[in-house]
């Protein structure tokens, strides 16, 4: 009997590279489909695996449908991967982003205590979380101090995990990822903002680029390394927290000058500042600790930032190139 995943977000970057990942394993993958007026598959499409990604109606506001969803594919394993993902929007939709990935995160919790308690859960946790951070590196044990709506309704969710894991014995496990990048990030982020500019810049379909605060520091790994260390954790008998991180922090700026000089460009001639796109409260720097996840999972992130920057500068050119629409 193959084994089956209940995947939510999944038509999102993380929720593209897992399904992938499971359906390579043999998993039967059940992902989550919340009802849009526009179609929003198209990384499923990029990967190839739409026609055996099997769909299952439900919104992770709705627990009614949760526990519908959960019952007919009665899966082994849900990743919570479906949120308000966009940091910047979290203060203009500030309920929204609670409801969908604090409350979300409880609806999850509560459907598999209602259905099948012996369900192992992963909860999408972030580096967010950590915000004005006080040590140069973070791991498990450092104290979370969240700077946006999104990093308090994600500590919410977090604390939900554990809670049930203490209350009721539910194996769910924490991943707390820092920003991971792929040629499937949504466009809105910084990378994929800025290799997108770089690809329009090249082909000389755009002069400028204009960003916000050019100083902030990230750890930036690459999605298709993170999602494994996703499925690591549900294979521990033992529940837990883990970090996922490369340990290397990079600014924005940095991360600009070696995506212009991927496609043979000085990012001087072309990046400028817009203040309109800096946050009302910044988190400036990231650096992950993933020691814990090396030791009890044995991960390691496989893939180095040049050779990230690379194939999304790649991608984006391709796809500029050929006038693809996500679609
Ligand atoms: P994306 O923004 O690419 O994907 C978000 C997904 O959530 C989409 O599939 C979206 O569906 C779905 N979604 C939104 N609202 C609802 C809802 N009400 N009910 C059900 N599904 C919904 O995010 P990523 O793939 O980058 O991230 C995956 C998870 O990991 C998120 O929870 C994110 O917060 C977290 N995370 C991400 C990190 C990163 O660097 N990428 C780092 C740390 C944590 P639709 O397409 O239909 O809108
Ligand atoms: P982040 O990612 O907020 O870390 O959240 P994002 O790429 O949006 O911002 C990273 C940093 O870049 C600065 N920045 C800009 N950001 C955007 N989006 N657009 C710009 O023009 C720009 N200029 C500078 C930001 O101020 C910030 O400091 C991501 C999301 O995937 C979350 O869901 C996830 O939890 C965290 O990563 C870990």
């Amino acid at each position: 009997m193959p084994r089956r995943a209940l995947i939510t977000g999944i038509t999102g970057q993380d929720g593209a590279y897992l399904a992938k990942f499971l359906l390579d394993k043999k998993y039967r993958v059940f992902g989550l489909s919340a009802r849009r007026a526009s179609d929003s598959r198209w990384r499923l499409r990029y990967l190839d695996i739409l026609p055996r990604v099997e769909s299952v109606d439900g919104d992770l506001a709705d627990l009614s449908s949760l526990v519908r969803a959960i019952q007919s594919c009665q899966p082994d394993e849900v990743y919570n991967l479906g949120a308000q993902s966009f940091v910047a929007t979290s203060w203009t939709q500030p309920l929204l982003t609670a409801k969908v990935n604090g409350l979300g995160a409880l609806n999850v919790l509560e459907a598999v205590r209602l259905t099948d308690p012996r369900i192992r859960v992963y909860q999408a946790s972030s580096s967010e979380m950590y915000g004005q951070v006080a040590t140069a590196t973070q791991d498990e044990k450092t104290a979370f101090y969240p700077r946006s709506p999104y990093a308090v309704s994600k500590l919410f969710a977090h604390w939900s995990a554990v809670n049930y894991r203490e209350s009721y014995g539910i194996n769910a496990s924490s991943g707390i990822l820092f920003n991971h990048e792929s040629p499937l990030r949504g466009i809105e982020f910084v990378t994929r903002k800025i290799t997108d500019g770089v690809a329009r810049i090249r082909l000389g379909k755009q002069k400028a680029l204009y960003l916000g605060n050019l100083e902030a520091r990230r750890d930036f790994g690459f999605a298709g390394d993170y999602v494994e260390a996703m499925w690591l954790m549900l294979q521990q008998e033992r529940a837990d927290d883990f970090v996922v991180a490369t340990g290397r922090s990079s600014s924005v700026l940095e991360f600009c000058d070696l995506a212009f000089r991927a496609a043979g460009l000085d990012y001087r001639e072309h990046v400028k500042v817009d203040r309109e796109l800096l946050r009302p409260a910044e988190v400036n720097v990231l650096c992950g600790d993933a020691t814990k996840a090396r030791t009890v999972l044995g991960w390691a992130p496989k893939t180095t930032l040049e050779d990230l920057i690379q194939m999304m500068v790649k991608a984006d050119i391709e796809r500029v190139e050929q006038g693809f629409v996500p679609a």
